[in-house]
């Protein structure tokens, strides 16, 4: 037998590596979105009356964020600038979208996903948009153009908007799933439509009943925001959801396990309405608030297991985070108030969604790629918004910086090879607020000291207040008066930031 010089022998094992391992600058990307989850929902992060055995799984094989932040705290600012780079505040209409929008992001920008698809990536969304579809006058009965599709991803399976606005039907691509086109569908966000009851007229008719505004069309016993009439056979049951978008979720994985994909599975809990699969109800002791909890982190695990039966794990950049902070009673009678006992929905941080403290932005965060991602915790300033700079340098990609002008590249903080993310992050909720390291200015702003329905602080003061987040990561000190020049020096900055 001949013997192999070393030379050629060291070149196939360099080869095998290269086409049996993790390719190290085009791993999968997936990245899991709950909605709503606060950042003391999940065990990992220190819930104690609620577990959530695959996040925590993947907390520890992974790293995990102790103050990463969506770009705002409510979902469609969040999203906006997850996927375009650019601070929602920037733009015009971006705040909460009614369910019949037109799209926010205009064809042809720079997103998350065009930025992958550019690299040779596969891209899909799959559950909730909430960032418009269609343009003019939205008709669900025809083709859904501009969406996803003319932003790079080639696949999506949605929820238009949220759990709790019409219309309830999902969208496949262009077209809402089994319309039938003798039952066309009609949907209002002002005047009532069709002659179907409503939750203001016909409580009797709920099976959960609203406790603030989701008192209009009735869909599954369920009153919800906006009117819609017809396209019956294709509403959703809401008890379904999860499986529903987990099965898609995984059928895209199993799909393009060949090539790098990128897959965003946003998902719908745990946003409200809160009405878990039977295998989740009651499960619990926090009522269904704690039951969709466990229903995320399920979604979560199919994922994993997807990954982990194709083994793609090692291949896969896998994020997991949340678009706002919590809330309990958003609108709906479901003993979330009642049965929250001990739990802190926002862990240490004060305030939650629609709040401009840190509980309204600072998100559960944990990214996971075995072999490449050392597990750990990681304090560095991370947003969402960086995720379309970051993910460019990881596969080389160039893009607009005037499209995202607000990303920056944190890679290198993302994949825990330094503990240095941003030097300073916006945050935006009503007003604004300028983090710079521990330091934290929130703009003085007109709004209610709390937020009458959702019973949030919504951290709006009339005069703007200073916060040390090293020594008060709670916000109970504004210490302002003690610092006129640094709130001098943050105003002016916050101001050319804004530009
Ligand atoms: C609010 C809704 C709330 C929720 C939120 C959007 C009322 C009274 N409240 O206007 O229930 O739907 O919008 O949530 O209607 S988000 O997570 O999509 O931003
Ligand atoms: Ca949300």
């Amino acid at each position: 037998m001949k013997v192999m010089p070393w030379a050629a022998v060291a070149a196939l094992v360099c080869l095998a590596g290269t086409v049996l391992g993790a390719d190290r600058t085009h791993p999968n990307v997936v990245l899991i979105y709950a909605d709503d989850l606060g950042y003391g929902d999940v065990s990992c992060y220190g819930a104690t009356e609620v577990t959530t055995p695959n996040i925590d799984a993947l907390a520890k094989d992974g790293l995990r964020f102790t103050d990463a932040h969506a770009a705002a705290a409510t979902c469609t600012p969040s999203r906006y600038a997850l996927l375009t780079g650019e601070y929602a505040w920037r733009k015009k209409g971006t705040g909460i979208l009614p369910g019949n929008a037109q799209a926010i992001i205009a064809p042809g920008r720079t997103t998350v996903a065009s930025v992958l698809k550019q690299a040779g990536y596969q891209t899909g969304v799959v559950g909730k948009w909430h960032l418009g579809l269609g343009s003019g006058d939205v008709d669900f009965n025809q083709d859904l153009k501009p969406g996803p599709l003319e932003i790079g991803f080639d696949y999506c399976f949605l929820i238009p908007a949220t759990g709790d606005r019409v219309p309830c039907v999902y969208i496949e691509n262009h077209r809402v799933v089994g319309l039938d086109p003798q039952d066309p569908i009609d949907v209002s966000f002002g005047k009532p439509v069709g002659d179907e009851p409503t939750g203001k007229e016909h409580p009797e008719l709920l099976k959960l009943k609203p406790s603030h505004g989701h008192d209009m069309t009735i869909v599954n016993g369920i009153s919800r925001i906006g009117y819609m009439s017809g396209g019956k056979a294709a509403r959703w049951v809401d008890e379904d959801m999860a499986d529903t978008i987990a099965g898609k979720a995984t059928k895209f994985i199993e799909d393009h396990a060949e090539k790098p994909f990128f897959l965003f599975f946003s998902l719908h809990d745990i946003h409200v309405p809160r009405v878990p699969h039977a295998r989740f109800a009651g499960k619990s002791s926090l009522g269904p608030r704690g039951d969709v909890i466990l229903q995320a982190d399920w979604c979560v695990g199919q994922i994993m297991q997807t990954l982990d039966r194709l083994k793609l794990a090692d291949d896969t950049l896998l994020i997991f985070t949340s678009d706002n902070g919590p809330v309990v009673d958003d609108g709906y009678q479901d003993d979330a108030v009642k049965k929250l006992g001990k739990h802190r929905p926002a862990g240490p941080l004060r305030g939650g969604k629609y709040s401009i403290f840190e509980g309204g932005t600072r998100e559960p965060m944990i990214a996971r790629w075995p072999g490449r991602v050392k597990p750990g915790t990681s304090d560095a300033l991370i947003c969402q918004v960086d995720f379309v700079a970051s993910l460019a340098k990881l596969t080389g990609q160039e893009y607009s910086k005037t499209d995202a002008p607000d990303s920056e590249d944190v890679l290198a903080a993302l994949l825990g090879d330094s503990q240095q993310g941003r030097t300073e992050l916006v945050e935006q909720a009503g007003t604004l607020a300028l983090r710079q390291g521990p330091w934290k200015l929130i703009v003085n702003g007109k709004g209610p000291k709390v937020f009458s329905n959702s019973n949030i602080e919504s951290g709006q003061a009339p005069k703007s207040q200073l916060y040390n987040l090293d020594d008060d990561l709670g916000e109970e000190h504004d210490i302002s008066a003690q610092h006129p020049d640094k709130v001098k020096a943050m105003l002016q900055r916050l101001r050319e930031i804004h530009g």
